[in-house]
């Protein structure tokens, strides 16, 4: 224990006595078994005939702003703009784990005020956004030229998917469409830029329209109402009990079999955890 300062000096000049090299090739191995898990279960953007899937949405919200700091608010838009938007590091601006509906616009605006000449984008919830709607005056007060982009499923979708999978399909106070803005009208009543895309076909050109556009804009996106996001960890499982992941394929050593020391439950011998049980094998 002491000074950190002290410390770190000290620690960095032992490594250079013991001719440790600077960057330990730690991760390799690590970035090879993610690599194997991204083969092995590849993302799926999947498309309907009468609908626009959230999830293409956002891929192509990401075609034409690569390189845009993203923010988002909680539920499944968050899930797919984490799985789908690949814009780089310190790019995603996200209240991930502590759920704050409602983060994504505000965070935005922080990121826009910092950096005037980056693209700053909020992916939104239909629900989340309405937790600070308010901010469209401060948006045009200041005129921050933010984008956000409502992932429109008419639904508190991650609330619909849980009621739906663990409650039986009882569903309670998820439903969004009674009671839903019309949110062109109301980015106008704030003197912003509101827009609507209901089909594929439009939402091309409308990404495009928002992107040249020199203000704030509001875009509604209406998508599949009852999309699900996968994988997901149901109440009281671990993350190695995760549901909703496509079969792997079977590779020739992936055919031998151990059992789980644990719940006795056939293992594939690369197995990590027992998905039955959990327990690390
Ligand atoms: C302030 C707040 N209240 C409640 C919740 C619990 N919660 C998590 S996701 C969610 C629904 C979000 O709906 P929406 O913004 O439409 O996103 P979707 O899941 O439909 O993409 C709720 C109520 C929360 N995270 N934060
Ligand atoms: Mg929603």
């Amino acid at each position: 224990m002491g000074d950190v300062r002290q410390v770190l000096i000290d620690m960095l000049r032992r490594t250079q006595e013991l001719g440790l090299s600077g960057k330990p090739d730690r991760t390799t191995e690590w970035l090879k078994r993610i690599d194997r898990w991204r083969s092995d279960y590849p993302l799926v953007v999947p498309q309907y005939e009468d609908s626009l899937s959230p999830q293409e949405a956002i891929v192509e919200l990401g075609r034409q702003a690569p390189n845009a700091y993203y923010t988002t608010d909680v539920g499944q838009h968050q899930m797919w703009a984490a799985q789908f938007l690949k814009n780089g590091p310190r790019r995603w601006m996200s209240s991930s784990g502590l759920g704050t509906m409602g983060y994504g616009m505000p965070a935005a605006m922080g990121v826009k005020v910092a950096l005037p000449d980056e693209e700053a984008i909020c992916v939104a919830g239909d629900a989340s956004i309405l937790m600070n709607i308010q901010e469209l005056a401060t948006l045009a007060q200041y005129n921050i030229k933010i984008k956000t982009v409502i992932i429109n499923n008419g639904w508190q979708g991650m609330v619909r998917q849980w009621q739906q999978t663990f409650f039986g399909e009882r569903y309670s106070a998820s439903n969004m469409e009674a009671g839903m803005p019309d949110f062109v009208m109301l980015a106008n009543a704030f003197g912003v830029k509101g827009m609507v895309v209901r089909s594929r076909e439009e939402l091309l050109l409308a990404i495009a329209e928002m992107l040249a556009h020199d203000g704030p804009v509001l875009m509604d996106v209406h998508v599949r109402k009852d999309e699900n996001c996968y994988p997901m960890v149901a109440p009281g499982k671990n993350n190695a009990q995760m549901v909703g992941l496509p079969e792997p394929p079977q590779s020739e050593a992936a055919a031998d079999l151990i059992s789980c020391p644990s719940c006795g439950a056939e293992n594939q011998v690369t197995n990590k955890f027992c998905p039955e049980c959990g327990t690390k094998l």
